[in-house]
């Protein structure tokens, strides 16, 4: 199995998703905490393009960008496989696992740290992004059909993140009426004990969402 390391930071999702597939595998692995606001000298050299966690250490090699890893973590160990094996299938996957990050992520993101007239517009656009992901889970138990697959693990910061960030940013965007599938998807996901074990304290979440919000803004009114 190698010696595995995650170089993580507990509020961000992109790492959490990694110890969820590593769990999943029973990969045993440690978990090295990273203050991203203070970058220690190991991120830079393990990550030195981009500079950001999550970093996947298997027998001192790195590995970096999250839907990288996951993809190596199935590759590696072959217990309970993430992506399916047709390769129609794995496109398909991989395609909405990208669009997940790009659009819902940063979607809500946007719709999170919006204020005044452009805040309504930012709720829309995230949850046109979201109406795709209803659609995609509607009539199944989880992305990958019976089992947990890749795009539950990818999408596994809605219910948690999401909620926090709804919260931070005193909007709502998962409503059950409008997202009743996705809805009962998030409801499910977050109970499954695996899942939960990996999860940050919510408050936690709240604070630090709520904090970068303040510090987004408290630079854009100190601006020249
Ligand atoms: N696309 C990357 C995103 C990772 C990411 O954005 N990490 C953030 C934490 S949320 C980070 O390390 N930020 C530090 C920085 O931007 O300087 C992935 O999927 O791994």
């Amino acid at each position: 199995m190698g010696e595995v390391k995650v170089i993580g930071a507990i509020t961000t999702q992109f790492c959490t998703r990694v110890e969820w597939a590593l769990k999943l595998k029973g990969v045993e692995y440690e978990y090295i905490e990273e203050d991203v606001r203070n970058k220690s000298p190991t991120l830079l050299k393990l990550n030195p393009v981009h500079k950001k966690v999550p970093v996947l250490v298997h027998d001192d090699k790195p590995i970096v960008e999250s839907l990288i890893i996951l993809e190596y973590i199935d590759e590696t160990w072959k217990a309970n496989p993430l992506l399916p094996q047709d390769p129609y299938e794995r496109a398909i996957a991989r395609f909405w696992a990208k669009f997940a990050d790009e659009k819902c992520v940063w979607g809500a993101w946007g719709a999170c740290k919006a204020e005044g007239e452009e805040k309504e517009k930012a709720i829309q656009c995230a949850q046109e992004s979201l109406a795709f992901l209803e659609k995609h889970i509607e009539g199944k138990k989880f992305f990958g059909g019976e089992e947990i697959g890749f795009m539950d693990l990818v999408v596994g910061w809605i219910p948690l993140w999401l909620g926090s960030m709804e919260e931070a940013g005193n909007m709502k965007l998962l409503e059950a009426e409008k997202f009743p599938f996705l809805h009962e998807w998030a409801e499910n996901f977050i109970q499954i004990p695996l899942i939960k074990e990996c999860l940050p304290p919510r408050e936690k979440l709240t604070n630090y969402f709520q904090a970068t919000l303040n510090y987004l803004r408290s630079l854009a009114n100190n601006k020249p």
